[in-house]
């Protein structure tokens, strides 16, 4: 059975696929490479009409004579077992060659760099320096908590402003100028993108780019590079690739084969009870404070089913809210008047959301805080400038609730 693909590129590009491996039908071979297909029977018949495919006696077959067939098959080959695309490949390629021209680069990470930015980032720079390669790693506007805490595993100079222009620049976890803060990549210099977001501004001018969107962290493209360089992994590599990796897939939630498959091979190297300690970061003293103080001037409520806590702070609203729907509370509702305003913070456990909505409870408060609501069904906050009326919102928020769930509230003592 053979199912066509949409888009005349498409086709010569899957096409190769289906040459080298003739016991898949095209939608399957669409299907394992990720490419869009369509199931359009009847458009077999343009590959046919360029001679790529011969109709044979028992159904289709490829046409290894062709002019364009070596050409064509470059572009994909399924028996390489390299892990980088060939189109990866020759981008790479291109990178390599003007780095190991100039010697040095700098590497450029996003505004607050999260695990992946910092790990893929230093992982690259260790590997290059393997091919005698040279680079900086700057961080224009700021790292994570998290990433100032695996740097504490492993010290790694970060630089915070950067003291020459460079030749060539490499961004990576980054696809938009928004995301260096006020840096600007200097004029006339080369920069190259390896990154796994939706395409952004920063692809206009590279001269190389390395990107794979369905990849769910950069530091797994990082891993496909060194791979193609034979780089040799070391101790410190395998850290800072698990430390991307595990933070990206949201602690393995959302991991596929094919990420399982790559952290299984950097634990080798390290062992995972590392990479977890060091990407957990223990919460800011004064958070915790925070937290300790608002529940003790918490007072709840049961609506039905539904244990409904309110508490006030001076700081940390929302984290106290989730605080408490983490752990007892159904519904948490934070008040912070601390600066002649009122900030309002509410959450709640995210079963419930189909049962009310918080963002139309938090409304009954507009009024009397002279503000507004915004957020969504789960996380709601209101701003308004009048905090003489915490006990008055409390109470409309507790009628809506009751509202709400059909049922009358009875507090907690
Ligand atoms: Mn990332």
């Amino acid at each position: 059975m053979i199912e066509n693909i949409i888009g005349s590129k498409t086709k010569i590009r899957i096409l190769p696929i289906v040459l080298a491996a003739e016991n898949f039908s095209i939608r399957q071979v669409s299907i394992d490479s990720g490419v869009a297909y369509s199931v359009c029977h009847k458009d077999i018949g343009e590959f046919v009409e360029a001679g790529f495919v011969l109709e044979r006696e028992n159904g289709f077959g490829t046409n290894k004579n062709h002019k364009d067939y070596k050409k064509i098959t470059a572009l994909f080959d399924l028996n390489e077992k390299k892990s980088l695309s060939s189109k990866k490949k020759k981008e790479l390629k291109k990178l390599i060659s003007v780095l190991l021209e100039q010697k040095t680069a700098a590497i450029l990470v996003h505004h607050n760099a999260d695990p992946d930015a910092i790990g893929s980032a230093i992982a690259l720079s260790r590997g290059l320096f393997q091919k005698g390669i040279k680079t900086d790693i700057f961080a224009p506007a700021g790292i994570s908590r998290q990433s100032a805490n695996i740097l504490k595993k492993y010290p790694y100079p970060i630089l915070k402003a950067l003291e020459k222009e460079y030749s060539t620049y490499i961004v990576v976890d980054v696809s938009s100028k928004e995301q260096l803060g006020d840096f600007k990549i200097p004029v006339g210099a080369k920069l190259a993108v390896i990154d796994h977001h939706e395409k952004g501004n920063l692809e206009e001018t590279a001269f190389a780019v390395l990107k794979d969107m369905t990849a769910h962290a950069t530091a797994t493209i990082v891993w496909k590079i060194l791979d193609e360089l034979n780089t040799k992994i070391t101790k410190e590599i395998s850290f800072f690739l698990l430390c991307a990796i595990v933070a990206d897939t949201a602690f393995f939630r959302i991991a596929d084969k094919k990420d399982i498959e790559i952290i299984t091979k950097l634990l080798e190297y390290t062992e995972l009870h590392e990479i977890f300690s060091s990407l957990t970061v223990q919460e800011d003293i004064s958070s915790r404070i925070a937290k300790i103080k608002s529940f003790k001037r918490m007072d709840s409520y049961r609506i039905g089913d539904v244990v409904v806590a309110f508490s006030r702070t001076g700081s940390f609203e929302s984290q106290i809210a989730l605080a408490l729907v983490r752990s007892a509370a159904d519904i948490a509702i934070v008040v912070n008047t601390k600066n002649n305003d009122i900030r309002i913070s509410a959450r709640m456990r995210h079963d419930l959301k189909n049962k009310t909505d918080l963002v139309e409870i938090l409304k009954t408060a507009e009024s009397p805080i002279g503000g507004s609501v915004g957020g969504h069904k789960l996380a709601a906050s209101a701003n308004g400038k009048n905090p003489k009326c915490v006990l008055d919102v409390k109470n409309r928020i507790l009628q809506k609730l009751e509202e709400s769930f059909k049922n009358k509230a009875k507090p907690l003592n």
